[in-house]
């Protein structure tokens, strides 16, 4: 049995070697291995100076590793993907996120779990509701499930 569970977002709005950005959404979570549970392949609209459109997708997986051993795995797995380094919002043929841990939060200098922009994208909450919508966001233990809701009515109403 693993040791822990981890929320990962996918998103791919360039083509690579397995075809299109869905396509390699979907190469990438067979690559990432240890699946428990995956979102359907979404599309959604760029956020960002970005032209191209998205597929996004959220995964839970189960893992012996440690948030900064997985996030070197996954940094190999862009790699190995084509991913160019560089410019931070430019296309990209894959973007590995480590989104959730069920051990909580992790903070070092090179990576924060949660993933300090989770409450603000529509993209990745969309596809994680779809399959960990009661998972407890720390610090606050809102819900994936409100924070998505949340995501969707920035305003709150007069
Ligand atoms: N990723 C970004 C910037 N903008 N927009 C969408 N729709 N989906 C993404 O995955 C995405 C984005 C930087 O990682
Ligand atoms: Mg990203
Ligand atoms: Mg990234």
């Amino acid at each position: 049995m693993a040791t822990a569970i981890y929320a990962i977002g996918i998103g791919s709005n360039r083509r690579g070697r397995h075809g299109g950005p869905a396509d390699e959404v979907r190469a990438a979570i067979a690559a990432i291995g240890g699946l428990v549970a995956a979102s359907p392949v979404i599309g959604s609209a760029p956020l960002g100076p970005s032209i191209r459109r998205f597929a996004n997708a959220a995964i839970l997986i189960g893992s012996d590793e440690t948030p900064p051993v997985l996030l070197a795995r996954l940094k190999g797995i862009e790699a190995a993907f084509g991913r160019r380094r560089g410019r931070r919002w430019g296309a990209r043929v894959i973007d590995l996120d480590i989104l959730l841990w069920s051990g909580g939060s992790w903070r070092d200098p090179r990576l924060t779990v949660p993933h300090a922009a989770l409450s603000a994208r529509g993209f990745v909450l969309g596809p994680l509701a779809r399959i960990a919508p009661g998972w407890r966001v720390p610090p606050q233990a809102r819900s994936v499930r409100q924070l998505a809701h949340a995501v969707d009515r920035p305003r709150p109403r007069p």
